[in-house]
C-alpha cells in the first residue's frame, strides 16, 4: 500500500464519502471493521443469554411479550451485523469458530448473571442505554454497510431502552422489597454498564486510528461521560441510590465527576475470568452442535438440487 493510495483513502474519509464494500481499502481499515463489526454481532448474539434466561419467567404475559421480542430483536441485529462483516470478505462460519475457539472477542457485560427480574430491568435502561449512546455515532461510521446497519438497530434498542426503565419505574415505585430488588440491580450493573465503552483512551490501542478513519466519531472515555450525563438524572428520578459515593456534580465541567473503574475486574472479564464467561461460550457451543445437522441439510439438499439440475 503506497502513500499515494493511503492519502487518496483518507481524503475520501476526511471528505465525508462512505466506503463501500467494492472500493479499495487498506488493509488495516478493512480489518479494523472486520475485528470490530465481529466483535459487535458476537455481542449481540451471546447478549441474548441473559435475558433469554428470564422469559419463562416474565411476571406477567405482557412483560414475556416485550422481553420475547427483546430477545428475538438482538438475534436480528446479530444477523445484521455478521452479513455487514461478510461484505468484507469474511464468512459467517469463519467469525462463529473463532468466537467458539476464545479468539474473538464479545463485550464483557454479557458475562454477569441475571439473578433476579429487576435485572431485566437494569439490563434496558443500562445495557442498552449503553449500547444506543455508543451506536448512535456509529450510524455515521464511515463503513457504509456498518453505518447503515446501525440506523435501525438504534432504533429498537432505543424501544429495548424504554422497556427496561419501565420495569425500573414499576418496581421502584413498588413495594419495599420491588424497590430493594431494583435497586440491588442498580448496584450491581452499574460499573459494568461503564465497562462497556472499554479502556481509557490513554489504554485503548485501536482508538486513534479509529479515529482518524472515523469508525469511531468519540472517544471510549468522551462516550462513557456522555452516559454518565444522560443517566443519572434517570436514576434519581427512580429515586435510586448510584453504587459510587464519588459521582458529584462538576459545575465547572458541566459533567458529572465518578470514581474510578476496577480496570483488573474489566481485564479479568475480557480475557475469560467473568462470573459466567464459561456458562457463555459452553451454550454457544452447544447451540452450534445442535445445529450441524441443519448445515449438513441444507448442504446435502443443495448438492443434489445441483446434480439433479446438471444431470
Ligand atoms: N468488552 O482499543 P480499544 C450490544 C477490547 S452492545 C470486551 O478501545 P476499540 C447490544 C477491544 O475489542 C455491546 N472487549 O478497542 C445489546 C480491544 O481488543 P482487540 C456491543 C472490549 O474497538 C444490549 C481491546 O479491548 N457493542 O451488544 C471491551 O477501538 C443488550 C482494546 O480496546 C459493540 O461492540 C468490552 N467492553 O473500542 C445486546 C459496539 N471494550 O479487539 C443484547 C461496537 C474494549 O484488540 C442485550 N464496538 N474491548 O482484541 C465499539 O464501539 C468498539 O469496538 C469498543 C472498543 C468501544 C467496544
Amino acid at each position: 500500500e503506497d502513500e499515494a493510495f493511503l492519502a487518496a483513502f483518507q481524503a475520501r474519509i476526511d471528505a465525508e464519502e462512505k466506503i463501500e464494500p467494492n472500493d479499495p481499502m487498506p488493509e488495516g481499515y478493512r480489518r479494523t471493521l472486520i475485528r470490530q463489526i465481529g466483535q459487535h454481532a458476537h455481542s449481540e448474539i451471546v447478549g441474548m443469554l441473559p435475558e433469554g434466561n428470564w422469559i419463562t419467567r416474565a411476571p406477567s404475559l405482557r412483560r414475556k411479550a416485550a422481553l420475547l421480542a427483546k430477545v428475538q430483536d438482538e438475534g436480528g441485529h446479530g444477523l445484521y451485523l455478521y452479513s455487514a462483516a461478510e461484505t468484507l470478505g469474511v464468512s459467517r462460519e469463519q467469525m462463529t469458530e473463532e468466537l467458539l475457539a476464545g479468539k474473538a472477542k464479545y463485550s464483557s457485560i454479557f458475562n454477569y448473571p441475571t439473578l433476579t427480574w429487576a435485572d431485566i430491568g437494569a439490563i434496558g435502561w443500562l445495557v442498552d442505554g449503553a449500547a444506543i449512546m455508543n451506536q448512535i455515532p456509529l450510524c455515521r461510521c464511515s463503513y457504509g454497510p456498518y453505518a447503515r446497519a446501525m440506523i435501525r438497530v438504534c432504533k429498537e434498542e432505543s424501544f429495548h431502552q424504554r422497556q427496561g426503565y419501565e420495569i425500573m419505574m414499576t418496581l421502584a415505585q413498588g413495594t419495599p422489597g420491588q424497590k430493594e430488588m431494583a435497586q440491588d440491580a442498580l448496584n450491581r450493573w452499574w460499573w459494568p454498564s461503564l465497562m462497556m465503552f472499554g479502556p481509557h483512551d490513554s489504554d485503548s490501542q485501536h482508538g486513534d486510528q479509529s479515529m482518524r478513519w472515523k469508525i469511531k466519531r468519540f472517544t471510549n472515555d468522551e462516550l462513557r461521560q456522555k452516559f454518565v450525563d444522560a443517566t443519572v438524572p434517570q436514576g434519581e428520578y427512580l429515586g435510586l441510590t448510584f453504587p459510587d459515593p464519588e459521582l458529584k456534580w462538576n459545575d465547572e465541567r458541566g459533567a458529572y465527576d465518578f470514581g474510578a473503574i476496577d480496570w483488573d475486574e474489566f481485564w479479568r472479564v475480557v480475557k475469560g475470568g467473568g462470573p459466567m464467561n464459561r456458562e457463555r461460550l459452553a451454550a454457544r457451543r452447544k447451540a452450534w452442535d445442535d445445529g450441524a445437522w441443519v448445515r449438513e441439510a441444507a448442504l446435502a439438499h443443495a448438492e443434489k438440487r445441483r446434480a439433479r439440475r446438471e444431470a
